[in-house]
């Protein structure tokens, strides 16, 4: 079996522990000939590659994002992708999300510029059931998320295109329940992935149709937000801050208004990174199945994007 990897990380690691997972496996690394690659483990890739790619049984994506794959025109038009599901991605963005969400909680933006200004009050409290947490997205991350959220006992809502039912999670689906959702989301988490669908979802529109105050908590992609519109809405005092941790342009580039905002919070898209052993067990294993004849998850519609 020959398999052709392209990652912008440490390749030494992937190949120890593909070599480890999958012993007799020929492991090439790009740019190796990929032509007669039976699998193809990707990260970003080149669309060169993707165009050598055509007699691949499927095409590995090393994280759980596809967009750079769905949309790119040289992907082989009958080859399966497939994306990584959770991986140990889910454990680090519950505790990303958990952290964002309990700091706007307990108002430690409000408290520091007390601090500052050598001022010592208590704050009223609010009920955690008053305080309403609203995820975008409910697969496989949307739902770790819900779960890590759930023992703070805050009013859940999730937003999906199919209904799902989540328990202690009031669910709602597509275009035409979507402000009811955002109506009391004082923070919003996007877990969505990019699509044609939902690229600039997060518009002044959109929101707009948060409660005054709310925060907005970015770990997905940086194209579904409109960037000035989040800006403007920060600046007039609607919303009360943003955590961003994905970007139009990664790195995100230096003259940027985020980087010196005082209501925004950022990190360098690392709310939930690859890990290498754990994706490549999960490769490893559907690799195998596939080879027995067997069906896999984490295969991506292509007529949605995800
Ligand atoms: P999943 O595919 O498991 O879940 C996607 C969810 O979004 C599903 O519930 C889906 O609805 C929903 N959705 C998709 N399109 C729409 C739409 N048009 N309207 C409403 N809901 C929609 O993805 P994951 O949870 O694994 O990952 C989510 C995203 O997180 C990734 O795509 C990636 O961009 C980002 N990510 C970011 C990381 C970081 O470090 N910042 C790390 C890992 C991922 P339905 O279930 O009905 O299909
Ligand atoms: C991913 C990411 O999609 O790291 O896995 O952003």
């Amino acid at each position: 079996m020959r398999l052709i990897v392209h990652t912008t990380g440490d390749a030494a690691a992937w190949d120890a522990a593909l070599r480890q997972a999958l012993p007799g496996a020929h492991i090439a690394f790009w740019p190796a000939p990929a032509a007669n690659a039976d699998y193809a483990l990707v990260w970003k890739p080149p669309p060169q590659l993707l165009r050598d790619l055509q007699g691949v049984k499927a095409i590995f994506n090393l994280g759980a994002g596809v967009e750079a794959l769905a949309g790119e025109p040289t992907l082989p038009p009958g080859a399966s992708v497939v994306r990584l599901e959770d991986a140990g991605m889910a454990q680090q963005m519950a505790e990303y999300v958990c952290h964002a969400v309990l700091h706007r909680y307990r108002e430690f933006d409000l408290y520091a510029e007390q601090q500052r200004a050598g001022l010592w009050r208590a704050r009223p409290r609010t009920q955690p059931r008053e305080f309403g947490v609203g995820i975008l997205g409910l697969g496989v991350l949307g739902n770790a998320v819900a779960s890590a959220l759930l023992p703070f006992g805050f009013a859940l809502r999730g937003w999906s295109r199919t209904r799902k039912q989540v328990a202690g999670v009031a669910t709602f689906a597509g275009a035409r329940e979507l402000d009811d959702f955002l109506a009391a989301a004082q923070v919003l988490v996007c877990l969505l992935p990019l699509t044609p669908a939902t690229r600039g979802l997060l518009d002044c529109a959109t929101l707009s149709r948060l409660p005054r105050g709310a925060c907005v908590v970015n770990v997905a992609r940086g194209a579904l937000l409109v960037d000035d519109d989040l800006l403007a809405l920060l600046d007039s005092g609607h919303l009360a801050g943003a955590m961003l941790d994905v970007f139009h342009d990664e790195p995100l580039p230096p003259a940027h208004r985020f980087w010196h905002h005082p209501r925004v919070a950022l990190t360098p898209h690392v709310a939930a990174i690859t890990l290498v052993d754990e994706a490549v067990a999960q490769i490893a294993a559907k690799i195998r199945r596939l080879e027995a004849g067997l069906p896999i998850t984490g295969v991506v519609a292509r007529d949605h994007g995800y």
